[in-house]
């Protein structure tokens, strides 16, 4: 059974989506960051930096959340949440969980720092550089979400999970204003039964 090492409100809310979303039994390791528990030798076994999440899953051990969803679509979706190997919609899949580690993503640290700082000591320009980011990477999965319910076409897929859990993310801390596709897009992901059992607790 497929082992998930976790902290709620992170990262480790993807993969654990895809697991429900598989409808399949996995363990749940709860992680707290505030006892050190992500910095103990056990778990920098597991991830290099501590960081959450990490899967065991037999011979299995990884980290990173986009390999770990990209994986047990693989291990367990028979045919479900990713196309298969060497056609183009797996292409498409590539791209989108690139984009959206690379350009959709990034801005969005630096951001959420910047908007915990007091607001005397705000920087501006590096709010407003940030928004600008995300917005324009928002922009392009807004476009390609045009006559279409999800990524890849008419099904789920693993990438609209990583994909709709940073936009939400950033629609929090720089809005979707003027993208109600991909506005409409976050909200039916995060009404899905999955999601919301993943993310209760
Ligand atoms: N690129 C990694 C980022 C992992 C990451 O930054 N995890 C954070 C939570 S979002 C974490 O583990 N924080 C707790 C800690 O460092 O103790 C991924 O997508 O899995």
């Amino acid at each position: 059974m497929p082992r998930l090492y976790y902290v709620p409100h992170t990262r480790a809310s993807r993969p654990r989506i895809v697991l429900e979303e598989l409808g399949i039994p996995y363990e749940l390791v709860r992680l707290d960051p505030a006892k050190a528990e992500t910095r103990t030798s056990e778990h920098l076994a597991r991830h290099p930096l501590g960081h959450v999440p990490a899967l065991e899953d037999g011979e299995v051990s990884i980290f990173e959340s986009g390999a770990i969803c990209f994986w047990l679509a693989e291990r367990y979706g028979e045919g479900r949440l990713l196309p298969p190997p060497g056609t183009p919609g797996r292409a498409l899949a590539y791209q989108w969980l690139c984009f959206a580690l690379s350009e959709l993503e990034p801005p969005l640290s630096p951001l959420a720092a910047e908007l915990k700082k007091p607001e005397a000591e705000r920087d501006p320009a590096r709010i407003e550089g940030g928004r600008a980011r995300f917005h324009a990477a928002a922009k392009a999965v807004d476009a390609a979400l045009a006559g279409r319910d999800f990524l890849l076409g008419d099904e789920l897929s693993v990438v609209d999970v990583v994909v709709a859990a940073i936009l939400s993310y950033g629609k929090f801390l720089a809005g979707l204003q003027g993208m109600p596709t991909a506005e409409a897009y976050v909200l039916r992901l995060r009404g899905r039964p999955a999601w919301k059992r993943a993310t209760a607790d």
